[in-house]
């Protein structure tokens, strides 16, 4: 029997019972569902430009996200893509790991492509943790020291800065803002640690010191408590947009563990990342390329080492926007995106590069995965070693052998084109919401 109270009906109903509102608005999220490389940036542009604030809240410089606006190309790497929308306000959350001499440069670069006065709408969170040139050193030669057991990482230091900031020995924005003695000491102690660990890198502490003085200097106006800023912006209804980095099967728990990035790249990273309850999340939009691609060393169950593979990879460009390396591409996989829309909840999907499925006679998607044994798995593998043991079933889908590229009205797609999207709503149980075909803002096709 459940507990009562006198008054209206059990504890438990009670609890659900008169939520107070005390925001105003809701924080939308674009997240990537495979890993990586999906087209966040280019969603996160379309939607901009009704968005009072756009926020990373995960990840460093390793992220490449690309904006094609007008004809011109931008990679943001560090900046939240919302840079492009002069109206937004971007925020770089605490979660995010900052190397400064890589994000000045990144300001310089697209102030020179036309993107103007950032300073006045960049704002950087004080307890973002620092990214330094020994972390970047330390990624490499902890890549080199694996062999061939890499994890393919980026080598911008992002594995040993959050190793930093969870063995407490990290340093923050704030820190460098604040009594530079204090910021040298934490300095010279983090370095002290990591030269224990690595003998061989080599840090000038005193050229290092003198360099962040100048960049304690260069950043200072842009630095917030962003916690407090985002919080107000809700009550009084702005518009929140937060643009995930990397992707699910890239998040340091949900991913495919030792193959994965340093955070959470899932919807837990949003919360942790920017200081925000769960009922301010509203929308939470998976962006998935309607094939699997992979940068970076792992497993990867549909993926091609053929001619199909090597079609997509030319037909799509797929090529690293940070390392230039060339991605590894396969088939689009519904397991795996069961599993990512288990853990981060997508109220909707963005399906990108339809287009360059457009030569194909036939197209296959992964349907199930199979033990050895023949029977089917129930869950996505927790280890390498299940997921290296799986066998792939696929589906064969009728091709469409005609260009989309122009087409804009979800009704003029050919009609195995508007099966391949039927069938992804299907096996997922979340709309589609758009279909992405082509890099412009312009090419994007409205389903519902
Ligand atoms: P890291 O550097 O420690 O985060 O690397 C760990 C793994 O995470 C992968 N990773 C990525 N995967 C896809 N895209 C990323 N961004 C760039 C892009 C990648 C590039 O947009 O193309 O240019 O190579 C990204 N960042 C990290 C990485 O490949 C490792 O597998
Ligand atoms: P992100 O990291 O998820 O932002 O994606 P990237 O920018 O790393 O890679 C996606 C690439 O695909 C970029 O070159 C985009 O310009 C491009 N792109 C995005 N959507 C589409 C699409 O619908 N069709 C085509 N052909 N290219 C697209
Ligand atoms: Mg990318």
């Amino acid at each position: 029997m459940s507990a009562t109270s006198a008054t209206n009906g059990t504890h438990y109903e009670q609890l659900h019972q008169g939520r107070t509102k005390m925001y105003k608005s809701k924080v939308d999220v674009v997240l990537g569902a495979q890993w990586g490389d999906e087209g966040k940036g280019k969603v996160v542009d379309m939607l901009a430009s009704d968005v009072d604030i756009v926020c990373r809240c995960q990840g460093g410089n390793n992220a490449g996200h690309t904006v094609v606006a007008n004809g011109t190309e931008f990679d943001f790497h560090l900046l939240p893509s919302g840079v492009v929308n002069e109206k937004c306000v971007s925020v770089i959350g605490n979660g995010v790991v900052i190397h400064l001499p890589s994000l000045f440069d990144e300001v310089l670069k697209n102030e020179a492509k036309g993107l103007q006065h950032l300073e006045n709408r960049l704002i950087i969170s004080d307890r973002a943790h620092l990214v330094f040139d020994f972390h970047q050193h330390v990624d490499g030669m902890q890549e080199a020291e694996k062999g061939g057991k890499s994890l393919g990482t980026t080598k911008k230091g992002i594995g040993p800065a959050y190793s930093s900031k969870a063995t407490r020995n990290g340093i923050r924005v704030g820190e460098l803002l604040g009594d530079f003695n204090l910021f040298s000491d934490k300095f010279k102690s983090i370095v002290a640690t990591h030269v224990r660990l690595f003998p061989s890198i080599n840090v000038d502490v005193e050229a290092e010191l003198a360099r962040y003085k100048d960049y304690a200097d260069k950043v200072r106006p842009y630095v917030k408590d962003t916690i407090c800023f985002l919080h107000t912006a809700l009550r009084n209804g702005k518009t929140i947009l937060v643009e995930g980095a990397n992707a699910a099967m890239l998040d340091i728990d949900f991913g495919t563990y030792p193959y994965v990035t340093s955070s959470n790249c899932s919807i837990g990273g949003v919360l942790t990342g920017l200081g925000l309850p769960p009922q301010t999340i509203g929308e939470v939009i998976g962006v998935v390329k309607a094939y699997t691609t992979r940068v970076g060393d792992g497993p990867f169950p549909a993926e091609q080492l053929n001619e199909i593979g090597d079609l997509l990879q030319t037909r799509g460009f797929e090529v690293g926007v940070t390392t230039k390396r060339k991605r590894r591409c396969g088939w689009l996989d519904i397991p795996l995106l069961k599993y990512t829309s288990l853990v981060n909840g997508y109220t909707c999907i963005c399906l990108t590069k339809l287009d360059i499925l457009d030569t194909l006679p036939e197209i296959k998607v992964a349907v199930a995965y199979k033990k050895p044994n023949g029977e089917k798995l129930d869950h996505f593998p927790g280890t390498i070693a299940e997921l290296g043991g799986i066998e792939v079933e696929y589906a064969v889908l009728p091709g469409w052998q005609t260009s989309t590229e122009h087409i804009r009205n979800f009704k003029e797609l050919p009609e195995n084109a508007q099966s391949y999207v039927r069938f992804l709503e299907s096996e997922l149980s979340v709309p589609v919401r758009w279909v992405g075909v082509g890099k412009g803002r312009e090419s994007i096709i409205n389903v519902h």
